[in-house]
């Protein structure tokens, strides 16, 4: 059994312990790459980095599969890689070439992939709660037992379209996971200015759901509450909100002066490095060796320098192209 940072206790398989570790590195290391190659030039448009808040998209996704579904927001690489997309071809797409993720034509903030169960991110801020709530109201007419998770961030938390996702949600007992990645600004509003709550989650209140705040960086204390969250939507008792309070590593975008916040802030926040946390938990209480760990690093910088090279060779997608997926086409 591993502690979590709430006190709570969760057992945890090897492999599961393996995947985790795999996951949040690759996230890590695709986002590294990308600030490097987008400073380099050699990415297109704009990009916002989920570094640092690896532990919340991957301890949620570790309870999905396939027939699960989730929403994303603009900062959605992470959770694209953890529900499963292929790293090449998401960087194929953000390079905007033709064997992207969406044929090179959405870009970073539109990597979608319906067949991983990932119904897009989303370049408007809230537009993934309604979303969620159709395809909540999907499984549960089709009866089936799968769920799934909004993600959005403190900022999105104050547009209307989350009340009214996570009151409807609510008041039809769908199976829907709200988590309001709280990484303490929208854009360089802090959230303390914003909320009218001390907690993002006090508002599950109003809609008669459970509302829990967990530490972002803890991935086993993400991994225990959405256990909970997840569990209580298959089991058809309907929504719940958590709050995932943690810091993303890089700038709102790159190229964000980062202004509004101070060197001792970042470096405060750095020293709750969710890697760097679960590799001393995991090494300390000897559930994986530093050999396994290290292998995995291997194993991801090989995959990040694969997926570049492919992005890098791929042609562009054909002028003849341009006026195809406008519409979708139905058997
Ligand atoms: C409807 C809408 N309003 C404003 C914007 C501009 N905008 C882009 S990101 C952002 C801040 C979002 O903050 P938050 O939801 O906390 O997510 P974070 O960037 O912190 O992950 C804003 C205001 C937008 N894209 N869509």
């Amino acid at each position: 059994m591993i502690k979590t940072e709430r006190g709570g206790r969760v057992e945890i398989q090897r492999e599961r312990l393996l995947w985790i570790y795999e996951r949040m590195k690759l996230i890590r290391s695709f986002e590294d790459a990308v600030a490097e190659l987008f400073a380099a030039g050699r990415i297109p448009g704009f990009v916002h980095l989920y570094a640092g808040e690896e532990a919340i998209g991957v301890g949620i996704m570790a309870h999905l599969g396939d027939d699960d579904y989730i929403t994303s927001t603009h900062r959605g690489h992470g959770h694209c890689i953890a529900k499963g997309v292929s790293v090449r071809e998401m960087m194929a797409e953000l390079f905007g070439k033709a064997t992207g993720s969406n044929k090179g034509k959405g870009g970073s903030m539109h990597i979608a992939d319906v067949g991983k169960g990932m119904l897009g991110a989303n370049g408007i801020v809230g537009g993934g709660g309604p979303l969620a709530v159709g395809a909540g109201l999907t499984l549960k007419t089709l009866g089936k037992k799968g769920v799934t998770v909004c993600f959005f961030g403190d900022g999105a938390a104050e547009q209307g379209t989350m009340h009214e996702a996570m009151n409807l949600a609510s008041i039809w007992k769908l199976p829907v996971v709200f988590v309001c990645e709280n990484n303490l600004f929208a854009e360089s509003t802090p959230w303390t200015y914003h909320a009218s709550v001390k907690n993002i989650a006090d508002r599950a209140a109003a809609y008669d759901m459970p509302g829990v705040v967990v530490p972002a960086h803890d991935v086993f204390a993400v991994y225990e509450v959405a256990n909970e969250a997840v569990q209580r939507a298959r089991r058809g008792e309907g929504p719940s909100l958590i709050e995932a309070r943690g810091f993303r590593f890089y700038g709102h975008f790159q190229g964000d002066p980062l202004t509004y916040r101070t060197p001792e802030d970042e470096a405060r926040w750095r020293a709750h490095d969710p890697l760097t946390l679960f590799r001393a938990r995991v090494l300390d209480q000897e559930f994986l060796a530093e050999d396994a760990l290290d292998e995995v690093d291997r194993q991801v910088a090989t995959m990040i320098a694969e997926a570049t090279n492919f992005a890098e060779s791929s042609a562009y997608p054909a002028d003849a192209a341009l006026l195809e997926d406008v519409y979708v086409s139905y058997p």
